[in-house]
């Protein structure tokens, strides 16, 4: 079994016990490609993270892979039909991780809304001097409407939240969740009404075909120009070009980011300069208890697969 990254031992018991475990150990750096593409050819089962890509390349290598388990519930990183093709089972770590994710996602748009990154460093740089009324004023949350894109578990969750800001919610997404409809009151609309109408944008829609670049110039400047976008799913359902221009031209006030078309990014990304946007590198699911549960579900399924049993969360498409 190969994991692509440091975990936690303990947590990876159940794979000691039944096999002989790899780790790709250093912290600093992903696993490279090249030694992927070695590992691979003698794995049982990988042990896998969003920025590994298993395309059709690598699964070709794998002439004795039975499993590839994700430490993530997206799984854009997998060519899973391919997987699929050859008798590879894919699994993912939905569930767990929704309110983890939930609590980030709300998290990073009240951090944007009232500019708590901003207002910390202002003390910690030495430049509370005085007090004025509009100092570090930012926007309300409570009452306001949110319209979340990708009505998923995790969308759902960051609804219930909303509920007890007393905000209106709306949302759009591929089919009515009537769940979210009858208990939390969200309303269905298109995509540009939900732009035009909403305060906050919160995208939590899976990378497809269809949601790539979903959010571009055209998309921004339907938003309200006090708008504020928010992005929790994937990196590539924005135009990362179009999303500066919009915030450097006022078209919307500002953007909350925990992923990125290209991660890690790095300090001098344009996004990363401009003050109306908070920046996070991928923390949607990191919290301590979330991930030990993560590893060791990656860990359960790899077991039951290659005890010839059904893995508890596989991917099906
Ligand atoms: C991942 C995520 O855990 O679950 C997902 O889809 O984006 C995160 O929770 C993280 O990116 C590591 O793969």
């Amino acid at each position: 079994i190969y994991v692509t990254r440091k975990c936690s031992e303990e947590q990876l018991q159940p794979l000691y016990e039944i096999a002989d475990v790899e780790m790709w150990a250093e912290e600093e750096k992903p696993c490279p490609r090249e030694v992927l593409l070695e590992k691979v050819t003698n794995a049982d089962a990988l042990l896998t993270m969003l920025s590994d890509s298993i395309d059709q390349e690598l699964l070709d290598k794998g002439t004795q892979l039975k499993v590839v388990a994700n430490l993530a519930v997206g799984f854009d990183n997998i060519n899973v039909q391919y997987a699929n093709e050859k008798g590879i089972v894919v699994c993912n770590t939905p569930d767990i991780l929704t309110d983890t994710t939930a609590d980030l996602t709300f998290g990073l748009l009240l951090t944007s809304a009232r500019r708590l990154i901003e207002a910390a460093d202002y003390v910690k740089d030495n430049q509370w001097k005085s007090w004025a009324p509009l100092l570090l004023a930012g926007h309300d949350v409570h009452h306001k409407t949110i319209g979340i894109v990708g009505m998923g578990k995790i969308g759902q969750a960051v609804a219930k939240r909303a509920t007890g800001f007393d905000m209106k919610i709306l949302y759009h997404n591929r089919t009515r969740n009537e769940e979210a409809e009858t208990t939390l009151g969200a309303k269905f609309c298109r995509f540009d009404e939900l732009l035009t109408s909403s305060d906050f944008v919160v995208c939590l829609a899976p990378l497809t075909k269809e949601t790539k670049n979903l959010f571009d110039l055209e998309a921004f400047k339907k938003m309200k120009n006090t708008g504020i976008f928010i992005n929790a799913s994937r990196g590539a359902v924005v135009n990362e070009e179009d999303l500066y221009q919009a915030l450097v031209n006022k078209e919307i006030a500002a953007a909350g980011l925990d992923v990125f078309l290209h991660e890690p990014i790095q300090a001098d990304h344009p996004l990363v300069g401009l003050n109306n946007v908070v920046a996070f590198p991928h923390i949607g699911s990191a919290s301590l208890e979330t991930r030990y549960s993560m590893m060791n579900l990656c860990a359960t399924n790899i077991k039951a697969v290659l005890s010839g049993e059904e893995p508890k969360t596989k991917v099906t498409i």
